[in-house]
């Protein structure tokens, strides 16, 4: 395999084909999911805010009004906002685009791409106002046998609805395209995406079933008993899959956009499609490590489905080698030396849109190692339920995910809007602030976990909470990340506010788009097919679900709903 020559000079913005009118028809309906997007996580974020200061054992939810003053209810929106709306609003919109660009034509239905728009905002209402009028507080897990109002369900159902029209159109949009190239292998960030949404799919198969044969019909008062292990085991079905359909499009930014952006090409873009292909295999045959303590699972499955996630964590593995393989080319062309001192050449001060996405990496290896942690089935005991699990789960979805969104903002907002990006500055800033927010609230909850902090309780008002003085100084960590984490936002959202209200670009934009190092002739065929892996995927997630689920469903009781708010 020879290496390319590289055609351009490395640049900050990077160098990729200009078609401005390409993305016209659809830039509308993919700035509204994207300012969607940022109105949810200002929202969302509020209430982490407030939860982060009760860890702190101050309790601000006592100066709100009405219904703003539970805390559970507050959870529970926080929860949904950010984990289901704001990701999944984002990931439409930034999705569509990368099909767009990657296969270089508009969606293939606009009408459709519309559609998807009004039921994923129909979604989003429902749930908002079953949410605030205090009918819905059963986190964002939903267990059963809590009992929400069938608004909330029905939202849900719209939600995941709206993610699989877009899925539709996305693939309608690559028919459309092999049609006219018959002979050619998809390109990269195109199929990318379309492995996201091929894992997402197979992966909410189980949402799906939860919602429409069980607790939809059971909160209309259709059936009156709910199994609550069920659809627990089917909320996890989805939900472990669900964490990499936020991190697959963060992986797409990180192998076919960033090496561009700081100035190199992606080290080997067979690995790169073996990744994403891995993700759609292995991510579903895994959620049972959510389910480690529960009783009523069989243990050999448990152990299974321990297995498959350490199999899972190999493609990750992967992406660290291969990402800062690609990185590093970038940085030794700017005239980076040395085994380690090559990381100074990176722009980590001048280009908020790289350093947002290098520093969710170093904050997604961290996290990385804790759910290593919590897969281990033995391990899993001293953590399951303790605040150790939200320290993870933030240094994943708060620290790589949604600080990659927002350096993927940093050049998608001025890129779709056609304004300059405001306070260059402010934005280095922000990215910094939000990576150092992330690990120290982490850090907080890690230790407070460790030393037996409950999740998910208001430890404020908890009568116990004065007995652990060690939660104290986890606490103020907590608090004190979480402040930082409240400032940081702030400021991101004002940053895209005076960018889409502000100054029109001198130059039109491009999307940065990294070529391979590597020879992509050399690329076997088999890593440009999806379907094949599809149906791997399927057999092997029908092999790791289908016994226990029939097991369930077979000999578990079934229980009435209750509300305890
Ligand atoms: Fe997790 C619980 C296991 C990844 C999110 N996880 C959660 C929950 C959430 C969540 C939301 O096995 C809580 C759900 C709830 O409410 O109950 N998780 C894992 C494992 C991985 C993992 C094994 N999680 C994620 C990702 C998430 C996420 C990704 C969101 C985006 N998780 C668990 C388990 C539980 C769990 C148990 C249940 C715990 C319990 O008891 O309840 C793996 O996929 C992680 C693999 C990642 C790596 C890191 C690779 C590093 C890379 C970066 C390279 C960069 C470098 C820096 C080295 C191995 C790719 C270079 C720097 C430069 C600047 C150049
Ligand atoms: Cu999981």
């Amino acid at each position: 395999m020879n290496p390319q020559p590289h055609p351009q000079p490395p640049t900050d913005d990077a160098p990729a084909r200009e078609l401005s009118s390409l993305y016209r028809p659809d830039s509308l309906h993919i700035r509204c999911f994207i300012y969607i997007s940022f109105v949810l996580l200002a929202l969302g974020g509020v209430f982490g805010t407030l939860q982060a200061l009760d860890k702190m054992g101050v309790d601000l939810y006592q100066f709100l009004p009405g219904n703003l003053e539970l805390y559970y209810m507050g959870l529970t929106a926080h929860g949904v906002v950010l984990a289901l709306l704001f990701t999944g609003t984002f990931i439409i919109g930034f999705l569509s685009l990368a099909v767009v660009h990657g296969l270089q034509r508009p969606l293939a239905d606009r009408g459709l791409a519309w559609a998807t728009l009004a039921v994923a905002v129909t979604g989003t209402v429902a749930l908002l106002v079953t949410i605030f009028r205090n009918q819905a507080t059963v986190l964002f897990t939903f267990y059963a046998p809590l009992k929400a109002h069938p608004g909330f369900y029905a939202g849900l159902v719209l939600v995941a609805l709206a993610t699989w029209m877009a899925a539709l159109n996305a693939w309608l949009t690559w028919r459309a395209w092999k049609r006219d190239h018959p002979h050619e292998r998809t390109p990269l960030m195109a199929f990318a995406a379309l492995c996201t949404w091929a894992m997402w799919f197979l992966a909410s198969l189980g949402l799906a079933v939860a919602l429409l044969v069980y607790l939809l019909p059971w909160s209309l008062g259709d059936e009156a008993q709910v199994n609550h292990l069920l659809t627990r085991a089917l909320f996890w079905l989805t939900g472990h899959p669900l964490v990499y359909f936020w991190l697959l499009p963060a992986y797409l930014s990180w192998y076919t956009m960033l090496p561009a952006q700081v100035g190199g090409r992606l080290f080997s873009e067979s690995l790169a499609r073996l990744v994403f292909l891995l993700f759609v295999v292995l991510s579903t045959p895994t959620g049972l490590h959510h389910m480690y303590v529960d009783p009523g699972v069989a243990h050999g499955f448990k152990v299974l489905h321990g297995v498959m996630t350490y199999a899972v964590i190999f493609p990750s593995l992967v992406t660290a080698f291969t990402v800062v393989a690609s990185v590093e080319e970038g940085a030794r062309r700017r005239g980076g030396r040395g085994y380690i001192m090559w990381l100074l050449a990176l722009p980590w001060l001048s280009n908020p849109s790289v350093a947002g996405q290098l520093l969710g990496m170093l904050i997604f290896a961290m996290g990385g190692i804790t759910g290593l942690i919590n897969s281990s089935l033995n391990m899993n005991l001293v953590v399951h339920n303790t605040l150790w699990v939200v320290g993870h789960l933030h240094t994943q979805v708060a620290g790589a995910v949604t600080l990659t969104f927002m350096a993927i903002s940093y050049w998608l907002v001025p890129f779709l809007s056609g304004r300059e990006l405001w306070g260059r500055k402010w934005a280095v800033f922000q990215v910094w602030s939000w990576f150092f927010g992330t690990a120290i609230m982490a850090r907080g909850m890690h230790w407070m976990g460790l030393a037996s902090a409950p999740r998910r309780t208001f430890l404020t008002y908890a009568p116990y909470a004065e007995r652990f003085s060690e939660w104290h100084w986890g606490g103020v960590l907590t608090a004190a990340g979480g402040v930082i984490l409240f400032i940081s936002g702030g400021v991101f959202l004002f940053v895209m506010l005076r960018t889409i209200f502000g100054r029109r670009l001198a130059q039109p934009m491009t999307v940065p788009e990294a070529q391979p190092l590597m020879e992509p002739g050399a690329m076997p065929r088999w890593l440009d097919r999806i379907s094949p892996w599809f149906a791997l995927g399927l057999a092997l997630s029908a092999a790791a679900w289908l016994p226990s689920l029939w097991r369930m469903a077979a000999e578990y009781p079934t229980m009435p709903g209750f509300q305890l708010w």
